[in-house]
């Protein structure tokens, strides 16, 4: 791991099970939510009652859940394409995120964006983003303006292993690093562009070593395992806070197909078996258990109070109108 010279960068790192029960119950819970709610939206796609398309985190949910629980009021995101488990894990109401997916004007973005565009710039989540890497800019902007005005802000930044080998990748990085600007930036590396592995596509093999080299304080961690990725996550976004960027690289793995239309013929039905033998979600509730938190019972009615929420929050959604022909052209940039 590179190191910076504030002593920020080195704040002890705090575990998991120093936080209260009710919190370590509090981030399965997230978890299990963002499962559910991803669930659900690929059902309602196989259902046709969706349009246009989604992409899924279902296995990812540790690396937004273990970061984003360290922020702090006015700290902000920005996301990718597979973004509802950013959007979760920092907060969003699930109820807004569905009447956006929904096409109603109660969504996030009046229901004119859709998954790839939700948005709640107030509360500090600059976006999801369709295009690979965008969230990069965006993020170092934020936090040049946080660097600008003084203030002790964190902007978190998610992008896939594919972003990595975009420019936009190595400009980020270098300006974020010689301008010090308080950015995590945390790489969900699931493995996979669309069909191309990253394995084929990353040179030098280590995503976490190639930021290292922008002098960065970076760390490659197991981002199936919440513990990891929390423990990685508090030492890094401390260090970030009125300091320099970071990053973090969680290799991960998707257990769903790019997207809708993904027949996935580049990986095995082995593979993924695999990984879905290392869930983050029964990992941690192993975890739990073993910390004496959790039973089955607990465990089983905490699966079911997301399905619920998640029921409710489509249910709700379904309800609501559409948007007004007269609003097509409001909040149209060109
Ligand atoms: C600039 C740009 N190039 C190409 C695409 C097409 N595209 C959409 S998703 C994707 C793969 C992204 O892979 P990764 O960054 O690893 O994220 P993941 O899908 O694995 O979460 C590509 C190439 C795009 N949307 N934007």
């Amino acid at each position: 791991m590179a190191t910076r010279n504030k002593t920020s960068a080195s704040t002890a790192a705090s575990t998991l099970s120093d936080l209260s029960a009710e919190r370590q119950l509090a981030l399965l819970e997230q978890m299990q939510l963002i499962r559910a709610f991803d669930e659900k939206v690929d059902k309602l796609y196989a259902k046709g009652a969706m349009h246009g398309t989604a992409h899924f985190c279902v296995g990812q949910e540790a690396c937004a859940v273990g970061t984003l629980c360290h922020r702090h009021d006015g700290d902000v995101i920005t996301g990718t394409h597979r973004g509802h488990g950013h959007a979760i894990a920092f907060g969003l109401d699930p109820y807004r995120m569905a009447a956006e997916l929904l096409g109603k004007a109660t969504g996030y973005c009046g229901g004119k964006g859709g998954s790839m565009h939700i948005a709640d710039v107030q509360a500090g989540m600059l976006g999801a983003n369709g295009i690979v890497g965008g969230s990069m800019g965006i993020a170092c902007g934020a936090a040049f303006a946080f660097k600008q005005r003084a203030q002790d802000h964190v902007a978190v930044c998610f992008f896939g292993d594919g972003a990595v080998q975009e420019g936009i990748f190595n400009e980020t990085l270098n300006l974020a690093s010689v301008w010090q600007l308080p950015v995590l930036f945390v790489c969900e590396n699931n493995h996979y562009a669309m069909s191309l592995s990253a394995e084929k596509a990353t040179a030098g093999g280590s995503i976490a070593n190639r930021a290292a080299s922008y002098g960065m304080p970076a760390e490659a961690v197991d981002g199936m395992d919440l513990e990891a990725v929390y423990t990685a996550g508090a030492r890094l976004m401390n260090g970030c806070r009125g300091a320099g960027p970071a990053l973090i690289e969680t290799i991960t793995y998707r257990y769903l197909g790019h997207s809708k239309s993904d027949a996935n013929r580049y990986r095995t039905r082995e593979e993924i078996a695999e990984w879905r033998a290392n869930d983050p979600i029964e990992r941690y509730i192993r975890t739990l258990t073993e910390r004496g938190l959790l039973d089955d019972e607990r465990s089983q009615a905490l699966v079911e109070a997301a399905a619920d929420q998640v029921e409710q929050a489509f249910g709700r959604a379904e309800r609501d109108p559409e948007p007004e022909l007269s609003s097509a052209l409001e909040d149209v940039y060109a």
